[in-house]
């Protein structure tokens, strides 16, 4: 962890290190994946099956789960982790039903009527990681959304090392209305969803977090399918005063770190006092942490506490450093929080651990990282729409606006454009 204060003399440069923290492990997996999806793409099943049977020990006679493995497996999921995943899925799906777009459509002072109508893509792929990072609750982030846009096919892959997977992401399958699961992973995963395969029929959308593998997969086959974004090791960003709990700080920074070595937990403050007790807090959490490994590892390589003269100092840092998770642990947040232009999510108040908005606050937890909040957003229902545009001449408004449009083909040289407009202006 490293301790930073504005008023140090080499604040900005120490800032800029920073901000610009390469936290992943770049290994170029470019080649291996290729032949990955070259192979999937010219064998199929066969292809999909050696590399399940290769990379996850699972030989399965079928790869997609039928209804009745997924009703009895998803019935072992413990009554109350099913009971808080139906609380979360309401929730979560209030939040984005809210977002659902309306249609453009309208008449012109000329008579043109033109208009812009959303659309739900019509079959997705969802990619769920096996192992430590094979959450339930990314689940229902990822399908809900799907679901509520109006996707009528929603294909979940799911890695199932030795044909072991964790009931409660099958609950929230069912849960979210997946509509096809498979037990397969890794690049192959991908690669089935975009080309298809004998018994996989493709997709034209693939969303969710995976390994290298994964991401290297999606890149590659971005343009014949859409990709959400590329999900970096998560972070959160902690504004706190020295009226809050130090050890609340500490649990909420920590919440972080122990997704990953690679995650970032920065806390900033306007006490030194307070960064004193928030650090020893921390270390003392650590103690006792089942994930300390992890958790201390990210700590220790990419935390930081940035000690400011004054909190409003801290609006230029964060937009800089546009983290995935913002907490303003003060009050009157909304002050601050107007000003943050750069952020996937923000979470106001003393009482609102970022915690809260992974699991059931209703917002989406697949939020842009590695400082992609400069441009991008979380998921939501958009990413599962498209807009159609259209447009309807009468005859009168053509005359009206027509002409200009023979200009502008004279002038681009495109006589055939021209003429389809011509010959319409000069008919009876
Ligand atoms: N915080 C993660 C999402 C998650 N947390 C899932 C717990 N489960 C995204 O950065
Ligand atoms: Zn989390």
């Amino acid at each position: 962890m490293q301790l930073l204060h504005t008023t140090d003399k080499d604040f900005s440069t120490q800032f800029k290190a920073l901000v610009n923290d390469r936290r992943e492990a770049t290994v170029d997996v470019s080649g291996t994946v290729r032949e990955i999806l070259a192979d999937v793409k010219a064998r199929g099943d066969a292809a999909v099956n050696e590399y399940t049977s290769r990379f996850d020990n699972y030989n399965a006679q079928s790869l997609r789960l039928s209804d009745r493995f997924i009703a009895e497996l998803a019935a072992k999921c413990p009554a109350d982790v099913t009971a808080a995943l139906e609380l979360a899925a309401q929730r979560i799906a209030a939040f984005h039903e809210k977002q659902l777009p309306q249609d453009i459509g309208y008449t012109d002072t000329v008579g043109v009527k033109l208009g812009l109508n959303w659309v739900a893509l019509s079959k997705v792929g969802i990619y769920v990681p096996g192992g430590r990072a094979s959450y339930p609750s990314s689940v229902l982030m990822n399908a809900l959304p799907a679901k509520i846009a109006g996707v009528e096919r929603i294909v979940m892959t799911v890695p199932m090392p030795r044909g072991e997977i964790n009931p409660a992401v099958l609950a929230a399958a069912k849960i979210a209305g997946v509509t096809e699961i498979y037990g397969i992973g890794g690049a192959q995963a991908i690669a089935a969803l975009a080309y298809g395969t004998e018994t996989i029929a493709p997709v034209d959308k693939i969303v969710g977090p995976g390994n290298a593998y994964v991401a290297e997969a999606k890149r590659q086959v971005f343009g014949t399918v859409g990709i959400d974004s590329i999900a970096g090791p998560s972070e959160i960003l902690v504004v706190a005063d020295n009226q809050n709990n130090p050890e609340w700080i500490a649990w909420d920074l920590l919440s972080q770190a122990e997704h990953d070595p690679s995650a970032q937990s920065i806390l900033i403050t306007d006490s030194a006092e307070f960064a004193e007790k928030a650090i020893a807090s921390v270390a003392q959490v650590l103690n006792n942490l089942a994930t300390k490994a992890v958790a201390s590892a990210s700590w220790e390589k990419h935390g930081a506490v940035i000690i400011v003269n004054d909190l409003a100092e801290s609006i230029p840092l964060i937009n800089q450093l546009a983290p995935e998770h913002i907490e303003l642990c003060i009050d009157n947040p909304q002050l601050l929080a107007n000003q943050i232009k750069c952020a996937g999510s923000l979470f106001l108040g003393r009482y609102t651990p970022e915690a809260i908005g992974d699991y059931l606050g209703g917002p989406n937890h697949v939020l842009p990282t590695s400082r992609s909040a400069r441009f991008a957003s979380g998921l939501s229902v958009y990413d599962f729409l498209k807009r159609i545009t259209y447009l309807e001449c009468n005859q009168q408004a053509l005359q009206t606006i027509g002409q200009a449009a023979v200009t502008l083909a004279t002038a681009e040289g495109l006589p055939a454009h021209g003429g389809s407009v011509a010959i319409r202006l000069a008919a009876e």
